[in-house]
């Protein structure tokens, strides 16, 4: 018989709400592979902007904190997803952002299993950013990009959490509380929804 398809469990919220964080948490807990989208992005971005037109675009975008084009993500995704040789599960972080990209996600990829939904205020996800910019500094840790990336998590968030909750597939956590309580929640969740 052949092998269950893995499971495939997505991980949205604002810009600084954990996603980075508790989704590498739970590849190691359940031992699922982690597809950053935001990371991907930006590995492709740094080794093709000096050469490529399209992504030197795709840089200038994502510096600003607007998204990447739908399709160019979407098929990043699949490469690197195609590219995973066997898993129980996949996490995937920061995907997707809006609508749009969860419906092409669904018609060229496979229905996820389980969404988690990071609900950060707004004053949180600030707070953890300006702290992370001082220690990293990403490209798009920048004051106008950081307000770029709020705007348009708020406009895409409702519309997309709508969606997913009308097929049931949505959980909503508190992600302002501190990382070891967020990821209580999430291996809880998990555990109940999954297996
Ligand atoms: N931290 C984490 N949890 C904490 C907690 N509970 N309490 C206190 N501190 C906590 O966390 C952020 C910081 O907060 C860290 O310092 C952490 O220690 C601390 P992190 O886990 O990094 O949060 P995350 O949600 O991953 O924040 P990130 O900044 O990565 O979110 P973004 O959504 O902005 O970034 P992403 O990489 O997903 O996307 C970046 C860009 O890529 C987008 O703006 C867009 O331009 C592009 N993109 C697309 O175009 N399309 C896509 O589909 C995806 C990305
Ligand atoms: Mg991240």
């Amino acid at each position: 018989p052949s092998r269950p398809r893995p499971k495939v469990i997505l991980v949205i919220g604002g810009p600084g709400s954990g996603k980075g964080t508790q989704s590498l948490k739970i590849a190691e807990r359940y031992g699922f592979q982690y597809v950053s989208v935001g990371e991907l992005l930006r590995k492709k971005m740094i080794h093709n902007a000096t050469s490529n037109r399209k992504w030197s675009l795709i840089a200038k975008i994502i510096t600003n904190g607007e998204l990447a084009p739908q399709e160019t993500t979407i098929t990043e995704i699949k490469q690197k997803i195609m590219k995973i040789p066997e898993a129980n599960g996949i996490v995937i972080d920061g995907f997707p952002r809006d609508v749009g990209q969860a419906l092409s996600f669904e018609d060229q990829i496979c229905t996820p299993d389980l969404v988690v939904f990071l609900a950060c205020t707004n004053h949180h996800l600030k707070e953890r950013l300006q702290k992370r910019a001082e220690q990293q500094g990403r490209p798009d840790d920048n004051p106008k990009a950081i307000d770029r990336r709020l705007t348009n998590f708020k406009q895409n968030t409702i519309p997309l959490v709508k969606y997913f909750q009308e097929r049931g597939l949505i959980v909503t956590l508190d992600a302002d509380r501190d990382e070891e309580e967020v990821f209580c929640d999430i291996s809880m969740t998990l555990d109940n929804k999954l297996f």
